[in-house]
């Protein structure tokens, strides 16, 4: 490290541009931006189990159609981000070994069931509602290939949440048993969708040093702010209530003031016993080992195409 790379890498900051992988680092900026790709990554992938467990219960051909496309998105976005991990020099399959032996985490969304259809739309709405909230922002994070990740992943995730709402939109104005599973799925995810937030601001301990890298450009308590008042619209036009009789309007801070949040269950979800924790990766598990012989096989037909060409 010189005195140079170190001021070069401060004014890249300061002036609001991009941290490129070609350039000089910071090692604790690396490994922030590791474990937060990672971490994004790992949700993204991890995230297509509860949603995917409904394709074969889908419907009708329309909703089956919509709903594969959208587990196939996050697909896609969990293997665009592992490509960002690795202009940081991540390995891969080193990032899911992590993963699978609880040594890295993942959103703890994904650790609660899906227990009817309404969680589809419910998990458009509400969970790639929390998404956007918390990536649009991070569409200007200081590292490059993150910040251009971002960007195609919240025109996707925007599609995604217009898909649930019009879903719930439609089973609202169904039967009486249709509007009765659209409470109860809003009511199981309201609570567990601010908790993705993570925790309060005065319990976060990579706040601090992440705002002033501008790896985040708000705190975790402003952006669950930010939701909960882009939601209560939302829930009144859809004819839901949320689970929350504390939720009223403030005037003098002009944001909707809401109930306490059970951050215990956060920490628990987050250490492991959530509802789903192992069920999700012990999937993970079986997908990756069933997987190997096509990496394997990938890996040698590249290799001997190399040779080929050498
Ligand atoms: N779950 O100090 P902080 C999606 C951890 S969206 C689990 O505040 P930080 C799309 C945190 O990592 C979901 N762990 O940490 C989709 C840290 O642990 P560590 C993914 C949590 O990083 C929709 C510790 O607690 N989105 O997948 C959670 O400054 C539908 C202390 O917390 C992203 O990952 C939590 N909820 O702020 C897919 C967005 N909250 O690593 C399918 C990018 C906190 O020190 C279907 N990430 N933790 O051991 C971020 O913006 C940040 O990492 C935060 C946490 C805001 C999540």
């Amino acid at each position: 490290i010189t005195d140079t790379d170190e001021k070069a890498f401060t004014e890249t900051i300061a002036k609001d541009q991009r941290v490129e992988p070609r350039d000089w680092m910071p090692e604790g900026y690396r490994r922030t931006m590791i474990r937060q790709i990672a971490q994004h990554a790992h949700s993204e992938i991890i995230g297509m189990q509860p949603e995917g467990e409904w394709i074969t219960r889908a419907p009708s051909l329309r909703r089956k159609a919509i709903l594969l496309a959208k587990v196939q998105d996050e697909a896609g976005h969990g293997l665009y981000l592992y490509s960002a991990a690795e202009t940081l020099g991540a390995d891969r399959g080193d990032l899911t070994r992590r993963l699978i032996e609880g040594r890295q985490k993942y959103s703890s969304i994904f650790n609660y069931p899906t227990l009817s259809f309404a969680d589809v739309g419910v998990i458009g709405w509400l969970v790639d509602g929390a998404a956007i909230c918390n990536q649009v922002p991070l569409c200007r994070s200081s590292y490059g290939p993150y910040a251009r990740a971002m960007i195609r992943i919240c025109k996707e995730e925007s599609f995604h949440q217009r898909q649930g709402y019009e879903l719930l939109m439609t089973m609202m104005r169904g039967t009486p048993a249709q509007r009765e599973m659209v409470q109860d799925a809003v009511n199981r995810w309201w609570w567990p969708s601010l908790m993705m937030f993570g925790p309060p601001d005065d319990q976060s301990p990579n706040s601090a040093q992440s705002m002033a890298w501008k790896i985040k450009r708000h705190s975790n308590d402003e952006l669950r702010q930010r939701f909960v008042d882009m939601s209560v619209p939302q829930a009144e036009a859809l004819g839901v209530t949320l689970p929350d009789p504390e939720l009223r309007w403030n005037d003098e801070r002009g944001h909707w003031d809401f109930g306490p949040i059970d951050w215990s269950e956060l920490k628990r979800v987050i250490s492991g016993d959530g509802p789903c924790n192992a069920l999700r990766i012990e999937n993970r598990r079986r997908a990756d080992e069933e997987g190997a012989w096509v990496r394997e096989a990938a890996a040698a037909h590249a290799r001997r195409r190399q040779e080929a060409g050498a």
